[in-house]
């Protein structure tokens, strides 16, 4: 039970029951990037529109949800969109290149800045909703509905760097020469992100997810600044609002401070990337679930190590609330097959 906030009320739902606090047995699983191109229906959908229309078109995004859910029937199904949205609903350009990933008009002044309008989100995010909604419906009874989105740090790296990057060179300049400008970038995501989970839930979300990529990157300080923070104010709009609807948060790579986001912040649940150990994170770590934490790579590779590894995590947080998961998103070239196999293990008492 999360003793920051108060019981969540119960539900039939086994991954819902988990991330409100219950150690349920087997686990729930779902898996981070279940939706993708390992899978032939996926990749037969791509050819038909490019990824933003693939996310933006109710019809096209419930179909991916829905995809992984009929061929695996995980207990989790995450909403087809992606982190850069956001930026995209506020204005600022976006395409996705085959190859070379997102690519976006780099921030790094005011008046880039003050290019974008945080008000136009609510309206060029009404498909998203409306996906969400029919997913409410057409899902299984007994699958539990995720909404998410990036966290402020994690977002604002890809706007300043205009995409990708190894080191976030320039989003970390930035810090350091104009922290002013900086920090009125964090808070201008803290508040749409807050609002745009809101209105995921609003619309039948009934969970969501924070994805902090590469909270990992920065020293402890910034750590505190850029990443607990903004997400405890998030958590705590979020919970005034919709007191019963459970937070994952993801401080991908953050070592030692995941300890203090989960104390600091509220989320419900912690989830681990694939360097944290889950017993040594079970006692260092109480009253929150956990949720994690296979290396996509043992997924891809397959077979029989697979299943120990597995079935090695599932039983060293057995009695604690945990949802199965992987530390990060399933690899491209993973065999479809393996992701069965590794549903079924994890359920296999
Ligand atoms: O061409 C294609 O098919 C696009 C590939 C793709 C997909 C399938 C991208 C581009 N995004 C997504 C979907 C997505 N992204 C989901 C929903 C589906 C699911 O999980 O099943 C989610 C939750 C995300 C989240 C996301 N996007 C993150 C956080 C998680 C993580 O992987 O660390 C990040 C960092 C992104 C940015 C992004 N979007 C796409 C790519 C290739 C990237 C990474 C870019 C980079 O850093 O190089």
């Amino acid at each position: 039970m999360n003793s920051e906030n108060a019981p969540l009320s119960p539900s039939s739902k086994p991954l819902l029951r988990a991330l409100k606090g219950e150690a349920v047995w087997p686990p729930p699983v779902w898996l981070m990037r279940q939706a993708g191109r390992y899978l032939p229906e996926f990749r037969a959908m791509r050819d038909k529109a490019d990824f933003l229309t693939r996310c933006m078109t109710p019809d096209m995004a419930e179909e991916l949800t829905l995809q992984p859910i009929r061929r695996y029937g995980m207990d989790g199904a995450i909403l087809f969109s992606d982190i850069l949205i956001l930026p995209w609903a506020m204005g600022q350009s976006l395409e996705f290149i085959d190859g070379r990933g997102p690519v976006l008009g780099a921030i790094r002044s005011q008046a880039d800045l003050e290019k974008l309008d945080p008000k136009r989100v609510q309206d060029a995010t009404a498909p998203v909703r409306e996906t969400l909604s029919r997913l409410s419906k057409s899902l299984p009874d007994v699958t539990t509905l995720l909404g998410f989105a990036g966290s402020p740090f994690t977002v604002a790296c890809y706007m300043v760097e205009g995409g990708g990057s190894r080191d976030f060179a320039n989003t970390r300049k930035m810090m350091q020469t104009d922290p002013a400008l900086f920090d009125r970038l964090i808070e201008t995501l803290t508040i749409s992100t807050a609002e745009m989970l809101c209105g995921q839930i609003e619309a039948g979300g009934e969970a969501v997810m924070l994805f902090d990529s590469w909270a990992g990157i920065l020293p402890p300080n910034a750590f505190r600044r850029y990443v607990i923070e903004p997400t405890r104010q998030i958590v705590r709009h979020i919970q005034e609002k919709h007191p019963n609807t459970p937070i994952i948060g993801f401080p991908r790579l953050g070592g030692i401070m995941i300890r203090e986001y989960a104390e600091k912040t509220g989320v419900n649940t912690l989830a681990l990337d694939t360097v944290a150990d889950p017993a040594q994170i079970a006692e260092l770590v109480p009253n929150v679930t956990l949720q994690g934490n296979m290396d996509p790579m043992v997924l891809f590779s397959g077979g029989e190590a697979m299943v120990r590894e597995a079935q090695g995590i599932r039983d060293a947080l057995r009695g604690r609330s945990h949802v199965f998961n992987l530390g990060h998103g399933v690899m491209q070239h993973t065999p479809p097959e393996n992701v069965g196999a590794l549903v079924e293990a994890v359920r296999a008492i």
